[in-house]
């Protein structure tokens, strides 16, 4: 039998002690995560309910994914988070999987729901028309004959409070606060949304091109959302389909640690955004600071200089070469 030297003991001891510390660490941050807001496997608690979610119309639950519709026709499926998101600042990351035997034609779509009213059956990708919230809508099908300013698969954001209707005949584009095409559908790898309300910004970044990283598709700042809505997914499908699987829902608490901390009560206000993208061609705002101007005045001014100068001159060699001439003539 052999007895450890006390100081090798030590060590081992302090590794050990080392060890737990850097474990719970790694809990501390996964704190962040909200329980009762996310959706991980296993789906299921004790029971047959899932813990926190609620699910209608053709949703399906299976171990390793919520499939929302089926790659059939007339599909129309949602599961909502029946807790209200009290965060102020969140990142709400999804991963999903759209996919189906369609080539080239496929659709409805999924949208990522942030809204006041849960499990509310309608036309909008299965969920009511004129709701209250946020939608990032992922539309797979081009409803729209006429053109287009982009192509699909599309995705969006809407604020709405009860006040706008999606128009599916142009894929809601006139309501639309922003946007990005994005290539998300029949993927042989894991593809993420990651929906990101921070200090009134928005953020919309999706991971679809296997490289473990967000890309922004678009960013809305002065986007004003209430607190105590609830997260919720829905799709469907029409004459065209698509399986919408839901893989799983992530909902981050975002902790600013040197924001002061803000007594405004954000339970009552409505959702509004303070920028709306134009209905047809996206104009781009001109960029231009004070310096530029600035400079732009003196290239002006400068020009203006070297015209009346240039005129100057030539009227003089011209006024020279009429003396000339005289002086030949006469
Ligand atoms: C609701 O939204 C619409 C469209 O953005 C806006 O015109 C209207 O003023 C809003 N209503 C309220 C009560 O804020
Ligand atoms: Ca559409």
């Amino acid at each position: 039998m052999t007895i450890m030297h006390p100081k090798i003991c030590g060590l081992f001891l302090t590794l050990a002690i080392l060890k737990i510390s850097y474990v719970k660490t790694q809990w501390n941050t996964k704190d962040f995560m909200k329980r009762e807001h996310s959706l991980i496997k296993p789906y299921y608690g004790s029971g047959i309910d899932i813990p926190f979610w609620q699910f209608m119309g053709s949703t399906m639950i299976t171990p390793n994914y919520i499939r929302l519709t089926a790659d059939l026709q007339s599909k129309r499926g949602a599961i909502w988070n029946t807790i209200p998101l009290n965060a102020r600042n969140w990142d709400l990351q999804v991963q999903f999987k759209v996919h189906g035997k369609g080539k080239n034609l496929f659709g409805d779509g999924f949208v990522v729901w942030y809204a006041k009213e849960v499990l509310q059956d309608g036309p909008v990708f299965g969920n009511k028309d004129f709701f209250q919230g946020l939608a990032i809508i992922l539309d797979t099908y081009s409803n729209h004959n006429g053109p287009h300013n982009h192509q699909h698969p599309y995705i969006s954001a809407m604020i709405n409070n009860g006040s706008l209707h999606y128009d599916h005949d142009r894929d809601g584009t006139h309501t639309q606060l922003a946007g990005c095409e994005a290539k998300f559908r029949n993927l042989d790898y894991d593809t993420h949304i990651s929906i990101k309300y921070e200090k009134d910004v928005l953020t919309v970044s999706t991971d679809i091109v296997n490289k473990a990283a967000w890309k922004q598709c678009l960013r809305v700042e002065g986007v004003i959302l209430p607190t105590g809505y609830h997260i919720g997914l829905s799709a469907t499908t029409g004459d065209l389909s698509d399986n919408h699987d839901i893989i799983s829902v992530r909902l981050f608490e975002l902790e600013l640690p040197n924001e002061p901390i803000s007594n405004e009560d954000r339970s009552k206000v409505l959702p509004s955004a303070k920028f709306f993208e134009p209905e047809r061609e996206r104009v781009e705002d001109v960029k231009s600071s004070g310096w530029s101007g600035v400079k732009l005045f003196f290239i002006m001014l400068l020009g203006g200089i070297s015209l009346v100068a240039a005129v100057v001159v030539g009227i003089m060699f011209y006024q020279k070469r009429e003396e000339r001439s005289k002086k030949r003539f006469y």
